[in-house]
């Protein structure tokens, strides 16, 4: 049996409840939506695909409204489809497909109720361990299936599970270690420019490629692009960001920046994945467009 699910939380609840029900020997592919795309155009034999728009005939088991209304425009929505956009998460569509019942399996009822907070943005205290671990390794498809046999085994118990103690230190330690080669970065640097643009790529993992930002601004950076990128065939992303030190709230307008190269967002804060090509001569001459004058530009790769 081939599953595709997503590589988030609730993704990964339902590849755990497939797990409990067929075994370990099932095969599962973790991937992000774009990912999804890409199998389906390969023509990938798919059983059912969670979480995720539909690929190729697989049965669909998802909760996003889009997917939905895609399908139906699209006319690929099957009667084995279950698609309901009203549902919490593909946790609970996933639960009641396999025949799931709390009186049954304390455990598959635990992994339900893991998948429902997760995707209600409700997560508690006691699961933020757990998703710090996974946002971190989140790109690492064999810590993926670990997570999910752990997970399909022990249910809730994963959160007192040594694998969880030991995940979390790496964790802490991915963090720590990132930080400190930004603030290494930035002693070698005498000044900084007003409007700078950092690629981070090849660098510092791209999860926390964000955290670069404050203390630039810490340094007088008045605008910052942060580039990264998850991985090598994914796209580059840039995130714009204005300091608040910027009292004049029109004075820098990112959003017209992040447009030009198909993104967008609010005029301190925004995002667009630009061609490879336009980094970084292009992205210096849209900046360069709403930089003010006296102010300095510059694009600094820190690999
Ligand atoms: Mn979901």
């Amino acid at each position: 049996m081939n599953i595709v699910t997503h590589t988030d939380l609730d993704g990964i609840c339902c590849a755990a409840l497939f797990i409990r029900k067929y075994g370990s020997q099932i095969k599962i592919i973790f991937a992000t939506v774009n990912e999804a795309r890409r199998i389906s155009e390969e023509n990938f034999d798919a059983d059912y695909t969670c979480d995720l728009p539909k690929v190729n005939n697989s049965i669909n088991i998802d909760h996003h409204k889009s997917n939905y209304e895609d399908l139906i425009i699209t006319g690929r929505l099957s009667a084995k489809d279950v698609i309901d956009p009203s549902a919490p998460s593909a946790t609970d569509l996933v639960y009641n497909v396999l025949g799931f019942s709390d009186q049954e399996d304390t455990i598959a009822s635990e992994i339900k109720e893991l998948g429902h907070l997760a995707d209600t943005a409700n997560l508690p205290e006691y699961y933020k361990q757990l998703d710090i671990v996974l946002n971190l390794n989140s790109d690492n498809k064999e810590f993926l299936r670990e997570l999910s046999e752990i997970l399909a085994k022990e249910g809730r118990d994963i959160l007192e599970s040594d694998w969880l103690i030991r995940k979390s230190k790496e964790s802490n330690s991915i963090f720590s270690d990132t930080l400190a080669k930004i603030h290494s970065f930035l002693r070698n640097q005498t000044q900084l420019p007003q409007i700078l643009i950092l690629d981070t790529r090849n660098f510092i993992p791209s999860k926390l490629a964000k955290e670069v930002i404050k203390p630039v601004f810490e340094r007088g950076v008045l605008v910052v692009a942060v580039i990264y990128s998850k991985s090598i065939d994914e796209p580059v992303r840039v995130s714009f960001r204005v300091s608040k030190s910027v009292q004049d709230a029109d004075r820098y307008d990112v959003a017209s920046v992040a447009q030009i190269f198909g993104g967008g967002g609010h005029k301190m804060a925004a995002a667009c994945t630009p061609d490879q090509s336009d980094i970084p001569d292009r992205l210096l001459k849209e900046l360069q467009k709403i930089s003010r004058k006296g102010d300095s530009i510059e694009y600094i790769n820190l690999s």
